[in-house]
């Protein structure tokens, strides 16, 4: 017995499984209906159009990026054959049918209908990628999912020492996660270019120019041999500032309120909220070790913040061990001491219950809060005249480290 296989089923039963295997759904049943309802209202839109089913173009994913913002939206015909992949079928779960050059729109919550860009990695390569990102801020609030896209994408760069890798006044391609080596950051003003700050075997840059469509606001040198990720445009704005637009909305009453950013401007406060990511501590967990090297800067969401010096060595009436000197909570900061000093960490921080902290790197730290700076001073000199009511005479800050 024969039995005939109708055309197209194959093809379509293939797409639907890849769908399944990519967005893991919950409910099987309910992302059929929605898969094939939404395969036929494309399928009719397309007769609408007079345009059949036709294979989508496989692009290469650093040009578009390059194009997202760009006008042309024609640009579907590309010759490079080795590039060109027979889409499934057209489907609003993950590809669209064409390249088409508009503008991210961070509020349309449509599912989104980029092309997913993989590059293949070794078990090797993907554990240091991951140990790469795991304390990169603008990654903390990504779902699994999202991670594991950001991850696919991510290819690696090998630079010598001298190279180039963000030159100001650029288009932006791509953002960079650090794995190794040292970066010199330099910013021209009025024709002079001065060094600003740098990098040291950890940390990101280049996510301004892609995040708000600016030139590039610094040029980042390597100054040693070093290994970069790399992530294109696209694949950046279509996850991290879509992400900063939930960000925002879920911060903007919050950031409101804090008295220490009353002095920024609206614009600026939210420019704040999308450098910032939350972290979540639990009870007894240190945040901070005292004699440390920072970077990051903090702001209590919720719960309580410990903070304790050690023992001064200049006190012998004092036990061993750490004295409580302060406690935060909600709206209030710590953690800018070190930034401004350019010393190591001053006292040690701990969460009480589950505490949830804003957590924002060095760098965003001296672009964004200079304005701020003057409500930080003012608390640090009350630092030195607390230190003196605490321990009893006068102990410098920085003699706590020694
Ligand atoms: P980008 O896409 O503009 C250059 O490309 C990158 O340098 C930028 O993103 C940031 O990731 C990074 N001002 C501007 N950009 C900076 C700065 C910075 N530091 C790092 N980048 N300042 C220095 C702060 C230490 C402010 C200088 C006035
Ligand atoms: P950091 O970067 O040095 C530890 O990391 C943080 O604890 C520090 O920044 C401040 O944000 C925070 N002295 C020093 N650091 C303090 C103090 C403090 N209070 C909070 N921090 N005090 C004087 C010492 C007795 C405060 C007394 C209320």
């Amino acid at each position: 017995m024969s039995i005939e296989i109708p055309e197209g089923l194959t093809e379509l039963l293939q797409s639907f499984t890849v769908e399944v295997l990519r967005n893991q759904p919950a409910d099987l049943l309910e992302f059929a209906l929605q898969y094939f309802t939404a395969l036929k209202e494309s399928q009719s839109n397309d007769e609408l159009h007079h345009s059949a089913l036709r294979p989508a173009k496989a692009v290469n994913f650093i040009e578009e990026a390059m194009q997202i913002d760009s006008e042309n939206g024609e640009d579907e015909e590309e010759d490079d054959d080795e590039e060109e992949f027979v889409a499934p079928v057209i489907n609003r779960f993950n590809r669209r049918a064409s390249v088409c050059a508009e503008a991210f729109n961070p509020d349309d919550d449509e599912e989104d209908k980029e092309p997913r860009i993989t590059y293949p990695k070794t078990d090797e390569q993907r554990q240091r990628l991951q140990e790469a990102c795991k304390d990169i801020l603008l990654f903390k609030n990504l779902d699994p999912e999202q991670m594991s896209q950001v991850l696919d994408a991510m290819f690696e760069k090998l630079v010598e020492s001298g190279d180039h890798i963000i030159d100001q006044d650029d288009d932006g391609d791509n953002f960079y996660v650090i794995e190794s080596g040292t970066f010199d950051i330099f910013v021209k003003t009025d024709g002079t270019e001065r060094p600003v700050g740098s990098y040291n075997n950890r940390g990101s840059f280049g996510e301004l120019a892609l995040m708000y469509n600016t030139p590039r606001a610094a040029t980042i040198i390597a100054t040693s041999v070093g290994a970069l990720w790399c992530l294109d445009r696209l694949t950046f704005r279509r996850i991290i500032v879509k992400n900063n637009a939930k960000k925002r909305k879920m911060y903007e009453a919050f950031i409101e309120t804090l008295p220490l950013l009353k002095s920024l401007e609206a614009s600026e406060r939210m420019k704040v909220v999308d450098v910032l990511s939350s972290k979540v501590y639990s009870d007894g967990e240190q945040i901070i070790a005292q004699g440390d090297m920072a970077d990051c800067f903090y702001i209590v969401e919720s719960g309580q913040v410990r903070i304790t010096m050690k023992r001064s060595r200049s006190k012998k009436d004092l036990e061993n061990g750490e004295v409580e000197i302060a406690v935060c909570s909600r709206g209030q900061y710590f953690g800018e001491l070190a930034l401004v000093t350019n010393k190591p960490r001053a006292a040690s921080a701990y969460a009480v219950g589950s505490v949830k902290c804003l957590v924002m790197d060095v760098q965003a730290f001296e672009r964004l809060l200079g304005p701020c700076m003057d409500i930080m001073k003012r608390n640090i000199a009350n630092y030195e005249e607390q230190l003196v009511a605490l321990f009893g005479s006068h102990v410098d800050i920085e003699d706590q480290n020694a």
